[in-house]
């Protein structure tokens, strides 16, 4: 018993497939371009390493995740969606969807609210925060990919979870940190070790 568990999830890398998608569409629109694998990915932020790679290729990048149907189009990370369901209606468990929208907004906060009712249903679209300050957002745990979530609070209420992705991967924790290695991986377990 006790009180209730507030648990925000976050959405590009962690429920659909940004990275996947974004690898995909740029190869498609840029075939003549050098591209960056998956395995090969390192820090979060996919426009400085394809600065790095190639001065241009930061623009390009950029203009893939800017262009319509880029963010609906993501595909569900595996097990995603069905972890989430079924947080949802556990006892005494509150979950929220909890993501920043890229600031290029014409098509992005739409589709991001696209997909949750697409992938989780119409009812999931009271779970929806759009934040670009994630540390204002009060709740018990944040599962997220972004190994820094930095805002305005400099003590947030919620407990990261560093979500692994390809970017991520090879970060060592600072104690006391946790990862959720996969939606495969014990969510549940993390769940409850918040549980009073
Ligand atoms: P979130 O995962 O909620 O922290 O949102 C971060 C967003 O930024 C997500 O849509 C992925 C996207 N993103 C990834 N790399 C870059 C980048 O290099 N520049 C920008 N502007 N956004 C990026």
């Amino acid at each position: 018993s006790g009180k209730r568990l507030r648990v925000l999830v976050d959405m590009d890398g962690v429920l659909a497939d940004f990275e996947g998608g974004f690898l995909k569409k740029y190869r498609a629109r840029y075939p003549e371009d050098p591209h960056i694998t998956l395995d090969d990915r390192r820090g979060f932020w996919v426009s400085t390493q394809y600065g790095q790679l190639r001065s241009d290729l930061c623009d390009k990048a950029i203009s893939i995740w800017e262009s319509k149907d880029f963010f609906i189009e993501l595909e569900p990370l595996p097990g995603g969606v069905e972890a989430v369901k079924e947080m949802a209606k556990m006892d005494n468990t509150d979950v929220f969807i909890c993501t920043s929208p890229i600031q290029h907004y014409n098509h992005c906060p739409y589709e991001k609210y696209a997909w949750v009712e697409k992938h989780l249903g119409h009812d999931f679209l009271e779970r929806v925060i759009l934040t670009r300050d994630k540390t204002v957002i009060t709740g018990d745990l944040l599962i997220d990919d972004k190994p820094d979530i930095l805002g305005v609070e400099p003590q947030p209420t919620w407990e990261h979870i560093l979500f692994t992705a390809c970017h991520n991967k090879h970060l060592p924790l600072s104690p006391p940190q946790r990862r959720l290695l996969s939606w495969s991986d014990d969510w549940r377990a993390i769940l409850d070790s918040k549980r009073q």
